[in-house]
């Protein structure tokens, strides 16, 4: 028996899960996504994850037809149907069916589904040595055009600076502001630790609101560690004392090189060493059920 996807209030097997040429999801990436983890049988931090996914929705003037508790059921209900404990679950909600002209008004009906699936983790490598990331040259679109708050299908922006990081080896890329301020990675939020203050850039500067960066911020309280959202630029990552990045699938991951430039030893810091322990012991002890 193959994977078992949502499609449309109906779970269908991986063959069967098509969408319409006609889906406004796929003609203009109109719609939004989340990405979410389930480990040992419980879903981390679902109904944060819900609830972007709702807002990016309200942003973007899309009725998703259905709660946020039925939405809810259909991530556990596929993860069950896959027999999954640890997972990675993609969650879409599209315009829908709609004609070849851009207004929603044409799309009645939203198109919702959710693959659950093993997860990839990264290489431990990763972990014990650093990444080596790259700055891209695509800056991130400007928030007053479309608001990179919205977690929405079209991820072009975030790909060219993708294809930048791919070119040159690195497993991330650094996107900045136009004005060239760090925003965020391409999938991925960024911290940087110095002189024992961590920070990350503020929400306002145009990236997304991290689940797992809120997380960390959360932790870093928790454990006495002052953390603030600030502005920094290139030459505060190359400078910093400890450099690390946060997503849904990296969890969280010291930086050891930017450009070239090694962080401060180029060995994950004390600070990170730490929330990384911090974070997985807390996806380990929290969750809702499946
Ligand atoms: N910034 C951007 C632009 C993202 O897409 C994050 C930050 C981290 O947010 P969370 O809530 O996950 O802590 C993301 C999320 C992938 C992949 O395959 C990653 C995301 C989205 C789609 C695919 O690595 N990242």
């Amino acid at each position: 028996m193959g994977l078992k996807i949502y499609l449309d209030g109906k779970l269908v097997e991986k063959d069967e899960a098509k969408i319409s040429v006609f889906d406004h999801g796929l003609l203009y990436g109109d719609g939004v996504f989340e990405g979410i983890r389930a480990y040992h049988g419980r879903v981390f931090r679902l109904r944060e994850h819900l609830q972007r996914l709702f807002n990016s929705a309200k942003a973007i003037s899309l009725d998703c037809a259905i709660s946020v508790d039925q939405m809810e059921d259909i991530v556990l209900k596929t993860l069950r149907a896959n027999k999954l404990k640890d997972a990675y679950i993609r969650l879409v909600v599209t315009r829908g069916i709609g004609d070849l002209g851009l207004d929603p008004r044409k799309c009645p009906k939203p198109t919702i589904f959710c693959i659950t699936d093993k997860i990839k983790l990264y290489p431990e490598e990763f972990y014990q040595d650093g990444l080596t990331i790259v700055t891209a040259s695509t800056r991130k679109n400007i928030p007053e055009a479309v608001s990179p708050r919205i977690k929405s299908l079209n991820y072009l922006n975030n790909i060219l600076a993708k294809i930048e990081a791919t070119l040159q080896n690195a497993p991330e890329a650094i996107m900045l502001t136009k004005d060239g301020y760090v925003a965020e990675c391409t999938g991925d939020n960024v911290f940087i630790l110095k002189d024992n203050v961590l920070k990350t850039p503020p929400t306002y500067l145009g990236a997304l609101e991290g689940v797992t960066q809120r997380v960390v911020m959360e932790l870093a309280a928790k454990n006495g560690i002052l953390c603030r959202e600030e502005v920094f630029t290139r030459y505060d990552l190359f400078t910093a004392d400890e450099c690390f990045l946060t997503g849904t699938a990296a969890e969280v991951v010291p930086v050891a090189r930017i450009d070239g430039r090694l962080i401060s030893n180029g060995q994950p810091g004390k600070t990170t060493l730490k929330l990384i322990a911090e974070f997985r012991k807390l996806t380990l002890s929290e969750g809702v059920e499946i």
